[in-house]
């Protein structure tokens, strides 16, 4: 857009810009300056109108982006303006992902990417490196408690290395995502040494204070993120004799977005690793950038307008670069993330989908999809060009977030459900299959998390123990169903490393002092790479499992409706045990798909008259993509086997 008064500034800006920037060859960065350079400049104003060196601040900013955009490698440049060209590349059905810790998955990163070819045999094509920036050694809460921005951890590797990864997946076509922790530093960041040896420049960085008035201010309505291994939101620090702003632990320490220069570094340090060869950003804890008394701090418009400004100035310098919204809040706050609309104020182009997630835990407890559904139906609608990632299982615990009114309206009392829920996961009931272990209780308002492995929470562990081979059938079958349901709900979806091979719980972590205190480190195992050779031994759980993934992946691969158009229709089977949607792509009429999951232990049937008529999903034999098996429809009812998943292909 134009308008004159920030045109006028643009042009002083780039007059005054260091001349060793006006020398080289900027056409497209130029290009894009000027379409962007309106919303920046507005959102810039939002956040920092009080400022007198509000100019000063932009001409750093603008340099910002020039500088790493002249730093750019020209292979990346190139990607930027085909995926211009394809913008929606992102939304096919083709992107399948994995999490991992690159040391616990395979050690180094050049073991990692001597394991790419393991990740290709399952089919992703995506990978989340977690967390590989320097840290300090002990506790740094897996990684993100970062003391350098701008180095890979001399346990993980080096930096020549993770571009060599990035290159390497570039050209085998898989997309690379790294984690950038923008909400805090850990306190052996230089940042934080600088401000405890007393430099106010660098203070400035932090939320600190010499008393506690205002943070006991804060902390009247503040939530506790991790109430049992760091109670309270603010750390005494001794060095620097002021109270310091500490949300997650103790040695993580929230800066101070109110300070422009930290919104400019985090920019310049975001398009550095774009530069290194990230396809995507995954951006830690974007709920909580914003801090203001009398608030929870989270989900703050200014939050909002942090990453809009963020999304801004990245498509300046790498439009081809991704965000990944991490923001595990309500469900109703979930989908802002996204931007409000999709060019003007555009966040994140992928968010977590945080509460199907969890919805799909209720199920497994409860065996009864209703509050799914509930959930389901009530989630806000994503704008276009906007996709989730879709997951089961991830390296956090899983927070039952999802919304009361459903709760009520599935029929349960929200605060019994939610602690019923924590006791089925976590060892409350004899007659429950999972074997969980709380994580973040609270005994002041009550609220609890669940940690544990995916195969541990769906069973299996018990069920390998009990030598039931009925049960362990059913267990892999419940792991293969909650994927199947992420690999058919409409976004990316996000395997958790080790769980393609049902990987259990790894107790060890009660055994080091760094993580004994923190139950998380329950499902983030060392890969045991001869037992993923068992994946070639026809019979054994992780043959069944890895290869169930196998498949279903290629499937999804070839199954145009699984593109992400917001082309689901929810359905409402008169059979609570069930789950169904009905994708349909947009532009091949066609091309329809019938996914439903039976969350029941017993073969459930799913009557298509009451969805609408046998008609609706097509005319004779009905079958399964999954299993290539035609489904009996003679009743026009489909039997839908114990915890299994049927995608029924409807035209
Ligand atoms: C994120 O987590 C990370 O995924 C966690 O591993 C980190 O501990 C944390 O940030 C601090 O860096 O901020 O928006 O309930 O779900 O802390 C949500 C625990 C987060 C996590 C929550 C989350």
């Amino acid at each position: 857009m134009y308008e004159p008064v920030s045109h006028a500034l643009l042009n002083r800006i780039l007059d005054q810009v260091n001349p060793e920037l006006k020398k080289k060859q900027l056409r497209f960065f130029h290009t894009r300056l000027g379409a962007n350079f309106y919303a920046i400049h507005s959102l810039f104003r939002r956040l920092y109108s009080d400022r007198d060196d509000l100019e000063a601040q932009m001409v750093r900013l603008v340099e910002v982006l020039a500088r790493n955009y002249i730093d750019r490698p020209k292979g990346l440049k190139k990607l930027d303006r085909a995926r211009e060209q394809d913008h929606q590349w992102f939304l096919h059905q083709q992107w399948v992902g994995m999490a991992l810790y690159a040391n616990s998955f395979a050690g180094r990163l050049p073991d990692l990417q001597a394991r790419l070819p393991y990740l290709q045999e399952l089919g992703v094509n995506l990978v989340h490196v977690m967390p590989i920036l320097q840290c300090p050694p002990g506790a740094s809460d897996g990684g993100y408690a970062v003391s350098d921005f701008r180095d890979v951890d001399d346990r993980a590797g080096t930096l020549d290395e993770l571009r060599e990864l990035g290159r390497t997946m570039r050209g085998q076509g898989m997309l690379l995502t790294l984690d950038v922790v923008v909400n805090h530093t850990s306190d052996q960041h230089a940042w934080a040494q600088r401000a405890r040896a007393g430099d106010e420049t660098y203070r400035d960085y932090y939320y600190t204070f010499e008393d506690r008035s205002i943070p006991d201010q804060y902390e009247r309505t503040l939530p506790e993120v991790f109430p049992e291994q760091a109670p309270g939101n603010f750390t005494w620090d001794d060095a620097m004799n002021r109270w310091v702003m500490t949300v997650f632990n103790t040695y993580q320490w929230d800066l101070n977005y109110r300070n422009p220069a930290v919104f400019i570094e985090m920019l310049d340090i975001l398009l550095f690793w774009a530069n290194q060869g990230a396809d995507i950003l995954r951006l830690d804890a974007v709920a909580f950038l914003w801090k203001k008394i009398g608030t929870q701090s989270q989900n703050e418009r200014e939050a909002h307008v942090i990453l809009q400004l963020f999304k801004d100035c990245c498509q300046v310098t790498a439009p081809g670069v991704l965000f990944i919204a991490e923001a595990i809040v309500a469900p109703s706050e979930i989908t802002k993330y996204f931007g409000e609309d999709a060019v003007v104020a555009k966040e994140c182009e992928i968010a977590y989908n945080a509460t199907t997630m969890a919805l799909l835990w209720d199920a497994v407890a409860t065996k009864n999809a209703q509050l799914l559904r509930e959930g389901i139906r009530s989630l806000p609608d994503k704008l276009e060009g906007a996709t989730w990632l879709n997951y089961v299982r991830c390296h956090d615990d899983i927070g039952l977030g999802f919304d009361d009114a459903d709760i009520v309206k599935a029929g349960y009392d929200p605060g019994s459900h939610r602690r019923f829920l924590v006791d089925w996961f976590t060892g409350g009931y004899a007659m429950s299959p999972a074997r969980g272990r709380p994580f973040g209780e609270n005994e002041a308002t009550g609220d609890a998390r669940i940690a544990g492995a995916l195969a541990s929470l769906a069973g299996l562990e018990s069920a390998l123990e009990s030598g039931d081979e009925d049960e362990i059938q059913r267990r892999i079958d419940l792991i293969l169903t909650l994927h199947g349901i992420i690999m058919a709900f409409g976004g990316i979806p996000l395997l958790y490393y080790g769980d393609e091979l049902g990987t259990l719980n790894d107790y060890s972590y009660e055994q080091d002092v760094h993580r004994s205190s923190d139950s998380r480190w329950v499902h983030r195992p060392t890969i045991d790479w001869e037992r993923a050779e068992r994946r070639h031994e026809r019979g054994t759980p992780e043959f069944r499992i890895f290869n169930g993934l196998r498949h279903m992946i290629e499937v999804r691969k070839e199954t145009p409706a699984f593109a992400d158009f917001n082309n689901r229709e929810l359905l409402d089977p008169d059979n609570t045990h069930l789950f169904a949607f009905l994708r349909s792509h947009p532009l091949k009429p066609s091309e329809r798909v019938l996914v439903v999951a039976n969350f029941n232990d017993e073969e459930e049937q799913l009557d298509l008259d009451e969805l609408g008529g046998r008609g609706r999903f097509g005319t004779g034999q009905l079958g399964d993509r999954i299993s290539g098996a035609t489904l009996t429809t003679d009743e026009g009812v489909i039997a839908v086997p114990p915890f299994g998943i049927l995608w029924v292909e409807a035209h």
